[in-house]
Formats: structure tokens, C-alpha cells, sequence
């Protein structure tokens, strides 16, 4: 007989039938207590899932005792209680090498937009304002040859700092838990403290996970160490950032602009201060979301969850050592 699981995200329709070669699927729209309720069964007799954007904690797992592998199409996993899976022996598969390319051309979209005011000029166009030859009022501010600062130099870190060093004839400062010898020698980036990427970078450009460490790690007291002219950009998770204090220094001129792909609360409400500031590019969590990735991350989830079913954790496990 073959494996139940639930499965709470659309897939693309070849990607739906692999799952459904291997494994018994019941598909539900989101992992509401409610939902939880009404496919009682199909929960209690689960031994994987997959989707994205739901929590699973402690009390969900409550409903889920032949759960043996979770599959997340996403690299983030600060949905997850992972040490609620692992008391409980469950798998925790995620995403981490596909969407790489695509975030980090994400970021670089963002450096180029708020530098060079690209949508808010595109909109003044838009709306009749190009009457003659432009003025200062219409300027922005270079990107090549600038310094980039990275918080955080894991695998989109390291191809931004590709794409700044060697198409933007960038300096790059990064600020990591650890030395990372592969963006030294071939970006020539150089590692800092975080007091000084912050008072140095011309761009300060964050891609951080969500954890109890890095939760408001930018705050008050970092908008301050930064330039007047710096730009801020964050494209990990949203509450890395205090954005009561990102509001107030962009408010302030404590910082010139903010790209922002993720915010503290997504989708970001519509009265949120960020969205009335015209230094302030706002994207709807994007990073990864081209059809190409997010067809290569279900690939890759679905694989995960095939792998993880069978005791297969060498790739794309968070969670490997709970292997017995
Ligand atoms: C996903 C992301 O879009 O992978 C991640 O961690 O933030 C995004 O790429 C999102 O989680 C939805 O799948």
C-alpha cells in the first residue's frame, strides 16, 4: 500500500502526478485547526506532507502521529518547530540550492531600483510628469563601483556578491557567523564586524533566516551606524528587521531609501507607513517567485519527500542526524 500524505500547496500537474504515483494524497488548502478537523483521517494517517507558508508546530504534530517526513518548497524553515519534529523523530526537507540565482538577482533588482528611483520615476512618467528634459529632482545615485555590504554570506549572499563584484565593479564587506574563504578569494570580499559593514556599505543588503538570534538583529541602533546616503535592503525574513525603526530612519534621513522584498507582517497591510514613503521600493515576497524556480523548488520538494520516505536524508535535510 502506498504512503499517505497531505499535501497543502497546488503543484503543477506532472508534479501532482509523481506525488500521486507514490504516495496516497489528500490535498487541502492550508493546515487551519479547522481543515485539521474536517480531514481528520487523512491527518492522523499521514506520513509526510508538503507545502509552504503554514506553521507546523507542536500541536499540529499532536494530530499527525504516523508522521515521518516533512517536504517544504521553500529554503526557510521558520515555519517549522523543529525541535517539535525532531522529539518526534520527523524529517524536515526544504529547498536550499534552486532558488539561489533567482533571489540574488531579486536583490540586485532591488540595489538598482531604489538607487536609481526606477519605479517611482517609471510612475511619474506614467503620469504625465516627462514634459521636458529632466532635472536634479529626477536623479538618482550610482550602484557601480559603490560599496556593498552583506549580513549574512550564505548561498545568495555569495551570488550577489558575484553579481556586485563582477558586474557593478562593487567592494563587498559581509558579516557572517563565520570566515567564508570562497567569497575572499574570489570576490575579493572582506569580512567585518557588523558596526563597521554598517558605517561603511553604501548599500547594506540583509539575507538572514528567522531564528531566535537574528529576530530585530537590525534595529534603532544599526539605522544610526549607517550612512545618510546608505540604501538598506532586506530579502531574507521580515522580522530580522525592527520596521517601526526601519519606518523612523527612513523617515528621518538616517537612511537614504529601503528595497524591501519581506516585511513583519505579509501580506504587508495596505496602511503600513512604508507604503506612503517614496524612498521605499516594496516588492510582495518575490525573491524567489519566477516560473522557472518555483516549478524547480516543487520539483525538488516532491523529490524531497520521495527521498525522505525511503530514509534518503543526505540532501536538503535540516534534520539529518535524528536518522536512526
Ligand atoms: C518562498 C522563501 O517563496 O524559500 C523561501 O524561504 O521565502 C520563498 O522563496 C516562500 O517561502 C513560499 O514558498
Amino acid at each position: 500500500m502506498k504512503p499517505s500524505i497531505i499535501l497543502y500547496k497546488a503543484l503543477p500537474d506532472d508534479l501532482h502526478k509523481r506525488l500521486e504515483d507514490h504516495f496516497t494524497v489528500t490535498q487541502v488548502d492550508n493546515l487551519d485547526p479547522e481543515t485539521v478537523q474536517k480531514n481528520a483521517e487523512a491527518f492522523a494517517n499521514a506520513e509526510g506532507m508538503l507545502g509552504s507558508s503554514e506553521k507546523v508546530d507542536a500541536a499540529l504534530l499532536e494530530k499527525m502521529p504516523k508522521l515521518r517526513a516533512t517536504s517544504t518548497v521553500s529554503v526557510g524553515y521558520d515555519q517549522f518547530d523543529v525541535d517539535a519534529l525532531n522529539e518526534r523523530g520527523i524529517f524536515l526537507m526544504h529547498t536550499p540550492t534552486v532558488l539561489t540565482e533567482t533571489v540574488a538577482d531579486t536583490m540586485m533588482a532591488l540595489v538598482l531600483s531604489t538607487a536609481r528611483r526606477v519605479v517611482e520615476v517609471a510612475e511619474r512618467v506614467k503620469a504625465g510628469e516627462w514634459k521636458q528634459g529632466i532635472g536634479p529632482d529626477w536623479f538618482g545615485i550610482d550602484v557601480h563601483h559603490k560599496t556593498l555590504g552583506i549580513i549574512g554570506m550564505g548561498r545568495i549572499g555569495l551570488a550577489l556578491a558575484q553579481r556586485a563584484h563582477f558586474g557593478f565593479g562593487m567592494p563587498i564587506l559581509y558579516n557572517a557567523r563565520r570566515h567564508h574563504a570562497e567569497a575572499e578569494e574570489r570576490f575579493q570580499a572582506r569580512y567585518c564586524d557588523i558596526d563597521t559593514l554598517l558605517q561603511e556599505s553604501d548599500y547594506v543588503c540583509v539575507v538572514l533566516p528567522l531564528t531566535d538570534e537574528t529576530h530585530h538583529m537590525i534595529g534603532a541602533e544599526q539605522f544610526k551606524k549607517m550612512k545618510s546616503s546608505a540604501i538598506f535592503i532586506n530579502a531574507g525574513r521580515g522580522p530580522v528587521v525592527d520596521e517601526q525603526a526601519l519606518i523612523e530612519a527612513l523617515k528621518s534621513g538616517e537612511i537614504h531609501a529601503a528595497g524591501l522584498d519581506v516585511f513583519e507582517q505579509e501580506p504587508l497591510p495596505v496602511d503600513s507607513p512604508l507604503l506612503s514613503l517614496p524612498n521605499v521600493v516594496a516588492l510582495p515576497h518575490i525573491g524567489s517567485a519566477t516560473h522557472e524556480t518555483r516549478y524547480n523548488m516543487a520539483a525538488c520538494a516532491v523529490d524531497n519527500l520521495i527521498d525522505a520516505l525511503n530514509g534518503k536524508v543526505e540532501k536538503n535535510c535540516v534534520n539529518p542526524q535524528i536518522a536512526k
